[in-house]
């Protein structure tokens, strides 16, 4: 096989750091970061607050602690926050919205993952003992559970005056924002402009072993360091892992294109399997495929497996599909002729 198998298209999170990435993590200089004393997570966060446009970041161990470091660290316990009914921090972080910060989450609907202000408006409580009160809303760019689609400027934007205007904060999760950036060419620093905290990671897409940064203003990062110690988040000579975010910011942004382009080959195979359909319009490197009338997503899920094609299960009747640089343009093309070759399978209990 000119490509590893089985090929692993269950998320751009299952990537290994390249020989180039571990040889940078092996030489990285390293000290403590609880002292502040580590040169590499120091420039980790220097590079991302300045490609961000913020005044600071702070590096954390994964994607779920940044954005409940900013949750926590923008809100006050018994709070409201505003987010799309498919966000991460609703369905993805163990609820640890309520079990770490006592935030109530207030899932709002909205086309492809994407929030309108007029929605986020009407969903503002109003000051009264009986309300929680709405401390902050969520944006997610790109949207996981919506594709990968990808929020357009204008909409934040509006978010963001809204929220001004009413008083809240605005926190991105932006995991996949680098996916956003490269798929429009709209400056990073553009979209973090319209939220107060920002959040990054370097585990997906970008192909490093561990990590993400939050950004926001000096105070708020500082804030958010405090929090980050209380949540166990503060590491030592966490530096050794940081140089794999350094050498993936550096090196595996603009490769991104490609795996959005191996995504769109991959959705045009998967339209060829007669009654499945495809949701959200393919933007970036995520492709979630309507498989309920094809024998729903645990039986297609283990009927690819055992044809060497892994993917994810993302409901009942949708299969989830995630393209990275651990999956050449050759494999993904060569799972997409599995896929419209051993596609439909039966449901479950059908007679031959
Ligand atoms: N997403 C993972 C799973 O949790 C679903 C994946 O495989 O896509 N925000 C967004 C938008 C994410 O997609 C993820 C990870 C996170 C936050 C959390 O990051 P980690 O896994 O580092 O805690």
């Amino acid at each position: 096989m000119p490509y590893p198998t089985p090929i692993d298209l269950r998320s751009d999170t299952v990537t290994r750091p390249s020989d180039a990435m571990r040889r940078a993590m092996a030489d990285a200089p390293v000290g403590d970061d609880v002292y502040r004393e580590d040169p590499t997570i120091d420039k980790l966060q220097e590079m991302v607050a300045d490609m961000l446009g913020k005044e600071a970041a702070l590096y954390v161990p994964s994607g779920t602690m940044s954005n409940q470091l900013c949750l926590r660290t923008l809100t006050h316990m018994g709070d409201e926050v505003i987010c799309h009914e498919d966000a991460h921090i609703l369905h993805y972080e163990g609820g640890s919205a309520a079990a770490l910060s006592a935030l109530q989450l207030r899932p709002v609907a909205g086309d492809h993952g994407i929030l309108s202000p007029d929605a986020v408006d009407a969903t503002i409580r109003p000051n009264s003992e009986h309300f929680a009160h709405t401390g902050a809303v969520e944006m997610e760019n790109t949207h996981n559970r919506c594709g990968g689609t990808i929020w357009p400027l204008e909409d934040m934007r509006k978010i963001s005056a809204l929220a001004k205007e009413r008083g809240i904060k605005v926190h991105l999760d932006g995991a996949r924002l680098w996916n956003a950036h490269v798929a429009t060419g709209v400056p990073l620093a553009d979209y973090a402009a319209t939220a107060d905290s920002v959040s990054v990671c370097f585990s997906k897409g970008l192909g490093a072993p561990v990590g993400s940064c939050l950004a926001g203003s000096f105070e708020f990062v500082e804030r958010a360091r405090c929090n980050r110690k209380r949540f166990g988040g503060a590491m030592r000579q966490a530096g050794i892992i940081a140089a794999g975010a350094v050498y993936a910011v550096e090196h595996n942004i603009g490769r991104l294109a490609e795996d959005h382009a191996n995504a769109a080959t991959l959705a045009s195979y998967l339209l060829q399997v007669p009654g499945l359909s495809i949701h959200h319009p393919v933007q970036t490197n995520i492709v979630i495929a309507d498989v309920g009338a094809i024998g729903g997503a645990e039986q297609v899920m283990e009927t690819l497996r055992e044809h060497g094609v892994l993917c994810g299960v993302a409901s009942p009747t949708r299969v989830r599909f995630v393209t990275h640089l651990d999956v050449s343009a050759e494999a993904v093309k060569a799972a997409g002729e599995i896929i419209a070759r051993v596609l439909p399978v039966r449901a479950l209990g059908t007679p031959d």
